[in-house]
């Protein structure tokens, strides 16, 4: 496969922006090649600067829920455009894209739309330190928010793939009012809340860990959380940054039956436009500027375009039998895959779904928190990737991480990814 452009645009970028990248995971530094530029993206495919085309399981990290250039989003990106790109000012594609999330998601009775996932979360954390008046906030091994100061404790995703273990620039006196205890460890939690409750402003959790790879919650344990939280006195907020309209419509809160206090959204709602947003509880939500003393801001929060696409996505998905169908053929796929890696691998690999994202790991598993995803192979994960990209299959270039299926992938596409899959689980078992 022909990468000359590519690596000419990266030896180019690599002067101007850090790592060449605008962000980390994308250097494609832990599966040890360089990334490939990518000029246009079209349904499940992505195609790059030298040609190459690509079976895309990215999906811009999994906003692209719907496949890329969906023709109904494009054209209502294409008709607000003609409209101007930002106002600074309120627009009713804010409120339509606020009641459709309202509609939706069954804790959030009101929302604020921000440019970020990172955004929401900071903010809904700030929001419940303001509510409680506490300061410490709770996490989970392995959990992403963002890259927010409070959140670059045993943070997953990008700070795991790189193997920092934290970051240089976060002060000491913001990370001791980040406690981070080990996912799915129901004694863990209940002892660490009881013991600092008076202190602990809030609980942030991925109801479905997406950033040590997929990871499901135990049975009971985020109704135990909810419970505990309650008692306590505790803000609890569902990181679904990525599980939001990606479990379910209604997330994973509406998959579990489970009612946070606040919310994050990310990813999904904005269609592949700068979107965040955060939501909950009225009397928690009005505690927010300029109702309430919390302050949060941004020029481009509700961005008309963002706004349209997110809109125009939404309206898809509420579509009858959009997630049904999704699942069917990605549980389809998943199980496929798993068959054929442990048919080649036997012992050496796992898989963890949820619905249309999964993982496979390079270990033999089970992978039920942060601990055990660091038994994957991750050299062995690095060869996977090259040998699939190679092969026209655009994987997550980082184990944990998730592969994320679309409406717009097909059998066809399903089909050439197990037959590619099989001769380099084949090639790995060498
Ligand atoms: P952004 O600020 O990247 O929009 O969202 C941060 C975020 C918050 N919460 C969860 C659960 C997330 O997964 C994320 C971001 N996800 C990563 C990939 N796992 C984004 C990809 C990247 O960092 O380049």
């Amino acid at each position: 496969m022909n990468t000359d452009k590519s690596q000419q645009m990266f030896a180019r970028a690599q002067q101007l922006i850090p790592g060449g990248v605008d962000s980390p995971v994308r250097a494609c530094k832990s599966v040890g090649c360089d990334p490939v530029f990518i000029q246009r993206a079209n349904g499940s495919k992505i195609y790059d600067v030298d040609g190459n085309s690509y079976i895309d399981y990215i999906g811009s990290w999994g906003p692209m829920i719907l496949g890329h250039n969906h023709p109904a989003v494009s054209e209502a990106i294409r008709k607000a455009m003609l409209d101007g790109t930002s106002f600074g000012a309120p627009c009713g594609l804010e409120i339509d894209l606020a009641e459709l999330v309202i509609q939706a998601v069954p804790s959030i009775e009101m929302v604020r739309f921000v440019s970020s996932g990172t955004e929401a979360t900071m903010s809904a954390v700030r929001l419940a330190r303001g509510y409680t008046g506490r300061k410490v906030v709770v996490k989970f091994d392995g959990g992403y928010h963002g890259h927010a100061d409070s959140f670059l404790v045993k943070a997953g995703s990008g700070v795991i793939t790189l193997g920092i273990p934290g970051s240089p620039g976060v002060p000491e006196d913001i990370v001791r009012n980040t406690m981070s205890i080990p996912y799915n460890n129901l004694t863990k939690l209940e002892e660490t809340l009881r013991n600092q409750a008076l202190d602990i402003a809030c609980v942030i959790i991925e109801p479905i860990a997406g950033n040590m790879g997929v990871v499901a919650p135990a049975p009971g344990f985020l109704k135990k959380l909810r419970e505990l939280t309650t008692e306590l006195g505790i803000v609890l907020i569902f990181d679904e940054v990525i599980t939001g309209f990606r479990a379910s419509l209604g997330g994973a809160q509406a998959k579990f039956g489970i009612t946070p206090d606040l919310t994050c959204l990310g990813k999904i709602i904005g269609g592949g436009l700068p979107v965040g947003a955060y939501g909950g509880k009225k009397a928690i939500m009005e505690m927010i500027s300029p109702v309430g003393p919390v302050y949060q801001a941004g020029t481009l929060s509700g961005n008309p375009l963002a706004m349209a696409a997110g809109k125009a996505t939404l309206q898809e998905l509420m579509k009858p039998g959009f997630y049904e169908e999704l699942d069917r053929k990605s549980e389809g796929f998943g199980q496929r895959l798993l068959a054929l890696a442990n048919k080649h691998l036997p012992g050496q690999v796992c898989l963890n779904q949820m619905g249309s994202v999964l993982t496979l790991f390079f270990t033999g598993g089970p992978v039920t928190d942060f601990e055990s995803a660091m038994h994957a192979d991750t050299h062995r994960y690095g060869r996977y990737y090259r040998e699939m990209r190679s092969a026209g299959i655009y994987l997550a270039p980082a184990q944990f991480e998730g592969m994320f299926m679309s409406a717009a992938h097909t059998e066809a596409d399903f089909g050439e990814t197990l037959a590619k899959a099989e001769s380099v689980f084949i090639k790995l078992a060498e």
